[in-house]
């Protein structure tokens, strides 16, 4: 028996080599086991090496005719209208500014996230920033303040990273009694990846020179809600960005234009967007995003205040809900895997509920503070089997399951959670969201 899927991407079965080696319970394989020889589909596949001739006619409509011209500014292909993201609205119209939209992490590969797909937040909505009269205004306990333009700030030198953003209310569904069937996106997908450039903060605050007794700055953004948060000094004068490019053009309005902090590593709500200023301070400010949002209550009552750093975290993004297998078979496994702490040092599979796990692929430079794409073949028997994903990073976190993750906090906690991800699928071929 076979559900009709019509609307819903298919994900592509392989022919496994003869070498397949088991790697863990559950039919997950070594790498090795795919992508060798031709990849051989049953009927009803979604594509085929057999009769490969039929599909090479004399000519395709795409000869016959000359192609259009060139643009100033490309476009996805108007085929690819589905990959988009999924946008919500806190409050409706009441405030229709204060919202975001998740990133299709389920459409993607790579880790890069194309700019026009990177999720959003914002509290008061995207204002309309003329670059020529936008100043970032730098004071407080500082020798000399000082005031940028943005034509000023292009002139200094810059540094580009590869960096993951993530909000951290991200996987908040994940967080209710019940699994949401949504998908992969609609859950975790409050996570991006880009490369940032600008110009290091700690060039400008050495330029204004800090004052020796200064321990803080509060960043604001000059959106409608001006929200503006505390950061200590010591992470201001490490690695911060004040961005002005992202994935090699200026940042989109959505993501801070014309220019935002960029905070690695740490929760997506301090990459204050929009930078207007930099005050340097002694004390934290109890700005509003500090104490009524992003704490987290712990069972006995009491509130952790600035989690900063963003927890270790994976989640498998190929299959996972709305896609459909297409019966018993040899597939391609993939996902993502961040942390806050620097690179990720390893990703493990279970293909058995837990019981066994295997190491996954982890593709391609290892980059602190960035997404890392895993992979790992798996041969699916065509019963009923859960899939789960686990990451380690350099400083030895491991990802936890979510009873630890959900145990360690209080009832009302929904910020940073990143724990291990169940995707069940049943003896159709349907991906739905777990808890265990
Ligand atoms: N000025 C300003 N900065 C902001 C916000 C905002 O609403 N206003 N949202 C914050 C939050 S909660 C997050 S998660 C990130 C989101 O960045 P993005 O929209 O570029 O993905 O920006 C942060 N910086
Ligand atoms: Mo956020």
């Amino acid at each position: 028996m076979t559900r009709r899927h019509d609307d819903r991407p298919m994900l592509p079965r392989f022919a496994a080599a003869s070498d397949a080696t088991p790697a863990a319970g559950g039919g997950l394989l070594t790498r090795r086991a795919l992508l060798r020889g031709a990849v051989a589909l049953g009927a009803g596949g979604a594509f085929s090496a057999r009769a490969g001739d039929a599909h090479l006619p004399a000519a395709r409509p795409s000869q016959q005719t000359p192609g259009r011209g060139p643009t100033r500014r490309g476009e996805p292909s108007r085929h690819e209208t589905a990959v988009e993201r999924t946008p919500y609205v806190r409050y409706g119209s009441l405030a229709p500014g204060n919202g975001g939209s998740f990133t299709p992490l389920q459409r993607l590969q790579g880790i890069i996230t194309p700019s026009a797909l990177h999720f959003e937040r914002h509290h008061h909505g995207v204002p309309d920033i003329d670059p020529a009269s936008h100043r970032l205004v730098l004071h407080g306990m500082v020798g000399q303040p000082l005031a940028f333009d943005v034509e000023r700030l292009l002139r200094y030198p810059m540094t580009s990273r590869i960096l993951f953003l993530e909000c951290s209310g991200n996987s908040f569904p994940d967080t209710q009694d019940a699994p949401p069937q949504v998908t992969c996106g609609q859950i975790h997908g409050l996570v991006s990846c880009s490369e940032w450039t600008g110009v290091p903060l700690a060039l400008l605050l050495e330029e204004a020179g800090v004052d020796p007794e200064a321990r803080w700055i509060v960043a604001e953004g000059a959106d409608a809600v001006t929200m503006h948060r505390s950061i200590p000094l010591e992470k201001a004068l490490d690695d911060c960005l004040v961005a002005l490019f992202q994935n090699g053009e200026r940042l989109r309005p959505e993501q801070g234009y014309p220019l935002r902090l960029i905070v690695p590593g740490w929760e997506g709500n301090v990459s204050v967007k929009w930078l207007h200023r930099v005050k340097v301070v002694d004390a934290p400010v109890q700005a509003r995003d500090e104490t009524s949002h992003y704490t987290d209550p712990l069972p006995d009552g009491r509130a952790l205040q600035f989690t900063f750093e963003m927890g270790v975290k994976s989640v498998i993004t190929h299959p996972s809900p709305g896609w459909v297998l297409q019966g018993p078979g040899y597939y391609d496994i993939s996902g993502l895997a961040w942390s806050g702490a620097g690179r990720i040092e390893r990703v493990e599979l279970s293909a058995d509920g837990g019981q066994s796990w295997a190491d996954a692929e982890l593709q391609g430079t290892a980059l602190p503070l960035a997404f890392q794409r895993f992979r790992l073949a798996w041969e699916w028997d065509g019963a009923p089997v859960s899939l789960m994903s686990r990451a380690t990073d350099e400083r030895g976190r491991v990802q936890p399951a979510r009873d630890a993750w959900l145990a360690a906090y209080g009832a009302k906690q929904r910020y940073h959670y990143h724990a291990i991800q169940v995707w069940r699928i049943d003896d159709l071929g349907e991906v739905t969201n777990a808890y265990a």
